[in-house]
């Protein structure tokens, strides 16, 4: 029998990836999907053989985060061996916007899943992975961050982040659920969401090479983040899953970039210079800002012998390069 694994999420840049890595590993894929007036599976359309085709490996079913009973419902009829939890209302600067609704989804989300785990009954056999980010550190408190920093959360997104990640521990530690959090810091791809700031830069770069494009709108270009590749990240998740002992770990790269070096690394590959493009406008600014991220992955190296190899330059003229070729 194959291993079963359900994803929140699955529509997602991460969700896509993981959705390739388990189909690859033989698993059979399980994910939830919102009802929407546009289609939204643009990420995963590529792998509807495996929804229709004589190795039918991948289901996908209607629900949302905010539906408790058609949670465990799901659970209970799917019986699965592995819970990805990576659904959420994603974008910081938009949860200053809908602080609720990102509390409802980001962080009670966590909660129905996880009580949907309890009372399906499925809670002796099944591993759950919760999405947890380096946003949850914030305000500096220490550098570089590790699983053991204290957090400080500057957005209604951290604080929602926050919550679901102790009661991961929580549930871990009163119900003895094999359940791990991943403190993932930023990390992209060519299937990056297009306002989050480094898809927003390859895609502008692209556009503006191809004269479809004049300028590219930004705010803070000082914060500095540790950006690794959201294809390599999707592999530590599932290495967590696979441990004797459930845990918490940091997957990062251990550098930091200002936003203006993104844009020197992007704009550079096409030979152009990002001051002749780039325009302030304030509406992309946050009422508070995290400043600095820079992760510390030694314990997710030791314990689960996971690395990063795609540093920021090298990721930066990836995405532009793909971006390019999307245009034509
Ligand atoms: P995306 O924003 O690309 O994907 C979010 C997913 O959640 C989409 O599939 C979306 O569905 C789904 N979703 C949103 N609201 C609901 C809901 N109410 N019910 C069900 N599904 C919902 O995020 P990423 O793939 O980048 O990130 C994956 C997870 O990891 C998120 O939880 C994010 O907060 C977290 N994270 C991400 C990091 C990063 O750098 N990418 C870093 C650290 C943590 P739809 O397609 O319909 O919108
Ligand atoms: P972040 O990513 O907030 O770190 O959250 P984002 O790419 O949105 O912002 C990174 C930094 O860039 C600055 N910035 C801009 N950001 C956006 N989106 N748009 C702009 O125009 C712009 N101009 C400057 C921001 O101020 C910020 O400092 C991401 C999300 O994926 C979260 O879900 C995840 O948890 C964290 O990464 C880790």
């Amino acid at each position: 029998m194959p291993k079963k694994a359900f994803i929140t999420g699955i529509t997602g840049q991460d969700g896509s990836y993981l959705t390739e890595l388990l189909l690859e590993k033989g698993y059979e894929v399980h994910g939830l999907v919102r009802r929407a007036s546009t289609m939204n599976r643009g990420r995963i359309d590529h792998l509807n053989g495996f929804e229709h085709g004589p190795d039918k490996r991948l289901f996908l079913h209607y629900g949302d985060l905010a539906d408790s009973v058609s949670l465990v419902k799901l659970l209970y009829a799917l019986q699965p061996d592995e819970i990805y939890n990576l659904a959420a209302q994603s974008h910081v600067r938009v949860s200053f916007d809908v602080p609720e609704y990102t509390a409802d989804i980001t962080g009670v989300g966590a909660a129905r899943i996880l009580e949907a785990i309890i009372e399906s009954g499925i809670g002796k056999k099944v591993r759950y992975y919760q999405a947890s980010s380096s946003e949850m550190f914030g305000k500096v408190q220490e550098v570089p961050q590790r699983e053991t920093t204290p957090f400080y959360p500057r957005s209604p997104y951290g604080c929602a982040k926050v919550f679901a990640h102790w009661l991961t521990v929580n549930y871990r530690e009163s119900y003895n659920l094999f359940a791990c959090s991943g403190i993932l810091f930023n990390h992209e791809s060519p299937r990056r969401g297009e306002s989050f700031v480094t898809r927003k830069i390859s895609l502008a770069v692209a556009r503006i090479k191809k004269g479809r494009q004049k300028e590219l709108y930004l705010g803070n270009l000082d914060a500095q983040r540790d950006w690794g590749y959201a294809k390599e990240y999707v592999e530590g998740m599932w290495r967590m899953l696979q441990q004797d002992q459930p845990d918490d770990y940091v997957l990062a790269t251990n550098e930091t970039h200002t936003i203006r070096a993104f844009l020197e690394a992007a704009f550079g590959r096409v030979d152009l210079d990002w001051h002749d493009y780039v325009r302030f406008d304030e509406r992309h600014l946050r009422p508070a800002e995290v400043d600095l991220l820079i992760g510390d992955y030694s314990k997710a190296r030791a314990r689960l012998g996971w690395e990063p190899h795609t540093r920021m330059k090298a990721l930066a003229e990836l995405m532009v390069d793909a971006d390019l070729a999307a245009i034509g």
